[in-house]
């Protein structure tokens, strides 16, 4: 299967950039110091995201589970308005999304499936176990490996299929206010009016539900934070050692987000490549590794209003955790 793949963009002295090498070097460079959170999903970064939502802790996942098995007949009629193509921006495992094609396959819907993901792996593993469950949409299935933006700027269309877009599992939570309002405009710019955008929020709730969800006893997500610090070693042969550092995830409660932070327990210098590239660290210094936000239905609301979409209906779980957003353009 080919798979779309970004090719690495060259500096004006026609050598190759790693983006990753650059957005660390970047990231390391301001105050306080910060790391993309898109850069967790190795590999082992989406396998140990995968133990994270099987996690008692992490409520997210298997809220958003029961939002599709109740609510999927429904979304799929919503949907499926002649031949459209289903776009899902950071797919990762596809479990959700099975629920939902198990849906429009039943309803006899004419569509593609795009899976976009980061991780090639992912890719490649829902694209195999699609094909395998469900052989109907066989030569339907087109992976992308690259992230968002890019790979939505890859889609093919020469064609007349609107665009259902999804981004679900609380991944728009990754982005600042700000920076949600920015992304999702982009967003907006590459479909058109008439095409759906179903989208995850992880609502506000008690502090505590919130809290231990990513403060598991298992230390998975501690795990997950630190495959960073070992990826840079990795790929980018940098000399971090994580015993020198400690994961922090309070919640913020003033900007409604959990955050996430690595934080250097001794004055230190980590070096990549052959030492070309040294950065220092302050006792106590943090990096910035993630922020989680949480909404309301109102702020959800007011965000697709200010990014050019109306809110079709709000689809939530039982005990009103999370909640499924479709929004049309
Ligand atoms: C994949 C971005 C939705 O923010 O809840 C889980 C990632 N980080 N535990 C989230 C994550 C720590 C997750 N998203």
């Amino acid at each position: 299967m080919p798979l779309y793949q970004p090719i690495y963009e060259t500096n004006g002295h026609g050598s190759i950039v790693d983006p990753f090498a650059a957005d660390v070097f970047d990231g390391l460079s301001k105050t306080p110091k910060s790391i993309p959170s898109k850069y967790f999903y190795d590999a082992r970064g989406s396998r140990l995201f995968r133990q994270i939502m099987e996690l008692p802790e992490y409520y997210l996942t298997r809220c958003e589970l029961e939002i599709f098995r109740t609510h999927g007949r429904h979304i799929a009629a919503l949907v499926s308005r002649g031949p459209f193509r289903l776009v899902e921006l950071g797919v990762g495992d596809g479990l959700k999304t099975d629920v939902l094609v198990r849906a429009l396959l039943d309803r006899d819907a004419d569509f593609d499936f795009v899976p976009i993901d980061i991780c090639a792996e992912s890719v490649r593993g829902v694209t195999d176990s699609f094909r395998r469950m469900l052989p109907q949409m066989g030569f339907r299935i087109r992976g992308i490996v690259a992230d968002y933006l890019d790979g939505l700027a890859g889609l093919d269309r020469d064609d007349d299929r609107h665009n259902v877009a999804m981004l679900l599992g609380s991944n728009i939570g990754n982005f600042a206010p700000n920076e949600a309002r920015r992304f999702l405009r982009a967003v907006r710019r590459t479909l058109q009016p008439g095409d759906y955008l179903l989208i995850g929020f992880d609502l506000k709730k008690d502090l505590d539900i919130i809290w231990r969800a990513y403060n598991d006893s298992k230390g998975v997500t501690r795990e997950f934070n630190f495959n960073l610090l070992d990826r840079m070693n990795r790929e980018l042969g940098a000399d971090f050692d994580r015993s020198e550092f400690a994961h922090h995830a309070p919640y913020n409660p003033a900007a409604g987000c959990m955050e996430s932070w690595l934080v250097s327990r001794v004055s230190q210098s980590v070096s990549f490549g052959d030492g070309e590239s040294r950065f220092y660290f302050d006792a106590w210094e943090p990096i910035a590794v993630e922020r989680s936000h949480k909404y309301t239905l109102d702020d959800i609301e007011l965000l697709a209003e200010a990014t050019g979409f109306s809110v079709e209906e709000h689809f939530l779980d039982r005990r009103r955790y999370f909640a499924d957003s479709l929004w049309r353009v």
